[in-house]
């Protein structure tokens, strides 16, 4: 499986950050906490140019909390203001002090300008599904923004007004023209940052059996009584049969399982998982 997707209206939000940049004074990019380095888009760096960005580790509560702090650990290291969050019912607290914080000297030097203090602009970015309306929403403290559990569910620009002293900017998410990087790009797919319509989902649940078998051992066990030991495909097949995912004859039905497998994965259903961790490569020697 090659995965690519770069779809035109991604290409228009590139031209829609490039052109609004200008207009804000910080950058919020969201990476996925179970994939920060997949989950980065290498696009930004050039976009946003010196902007300052506050990076959020979202969907926390989706990955281990072990890892989280490694992460926490590596981004700081790397330099970057960093936090960990959960946009759909977490706090956003810690946010909103750092975001004050790191305006405190824009608005002192508007004030020895003999200019009144104003509100913060911000451009929320990040790669598709990974919370960015959903995090505009609990900042505001309600459904403002359109949110759903698939990619491109935003489309256009968005300006969201806060409390009078922040001004957010959501932005559809946007992937890059090339994955060279197929791991990532597998992650991708598993996070639903890429459209599951263009994916072969067999191949994806097959893969998420494997990360699963080597990393979590125990968990498929535990979820759905099957054997570890064999073939992925065995296991696949036992979950099927554990789950009634059969089509007339008894067969496999492929389908369902890899279904029900990702949307177990995806909602936290089978527990906290980090795809990747910072003290290795990737998972590579699990597939
Ligand atoms: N568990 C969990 N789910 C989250 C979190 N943030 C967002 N979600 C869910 O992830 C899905 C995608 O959220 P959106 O806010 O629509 O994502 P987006 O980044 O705006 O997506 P696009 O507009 O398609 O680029 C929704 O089902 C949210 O409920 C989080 O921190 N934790
Ligand atoms: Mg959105």
């Amino acid at each position: 499986m090659n995965i690519q997707w770069y779809p035109g209206h991604m290409k228009k939000t590139r031209d829609l950050i490039s052109t609004h940049i200008k207009l804000v004074d910080f950058v919020v990019e969201l990476l996925d906490a179970r994939a920060p380095l997949a989950s980065r888009n290498p696009l930004f760096d050039d976009l946003l140019g010196d902007k300052k960005r506050l990076l959020l580790l979202n969907k926390a509560d989706l990955a281990e909390e072990r890892v989280n702090q490694q992460w926490i650990h590596y981004f700081e290291k790397e330099g970057h203001d960093v936090l960990l969050m959960n946009a759909k019912d977490g706090s956003t607290a810690k946010m909103l002090d750092k975001l004050q914080q790191m305006g405190e000297p824009l608005q002192q030097k508007l004030i020895e300008q003999g200019r009144k203090a104003r509100s913060l602009r911000i451009m929320i970015l990040g790669v598709p599904n990974v919370g960015k309306s959903s995090l505009i929403n609990r900042l505001v403290g309600r459904s403002s923004a359109k949110t759903g559990d698939r990619p491109g569910v935003t489309r256009g620009k968005q300006w969201v007004r806060l409390r009078g002293d922040l001004e957010l900017f959501d932005t559809p998410g946007i992937l890059w023209p090339k994955f060279d990087d197929q791991e990532q790009a597998l992650y991708l797919a598993l996070l639903g940052s890429i459209r599951d319509e263009i994916l072969d989902l067999g191949d994806l649940a097959y893969r998420l059996i494997g990360i699963l078998k080597e990393h979590y051992p125990g968990l498929l066990q535990k979820r759905y009584g099957v054997e570890e030991e064999g073939e992925i495909i065995e296991i696949m097949d036992a979950i099927a049969l554990s789950r009634g995912a059969l089509l007339p004859g008894k067969r496999i039905d492929y389908d369902r399982v890899s279904r029900l497998l990702l949307d177990e994965f995806r909602g936290g259903i089978l527990g906290r998982i980090s795809l990747e961790q910072p003290e290795y490569e990737g998972v590579e020697e699990a597939l």
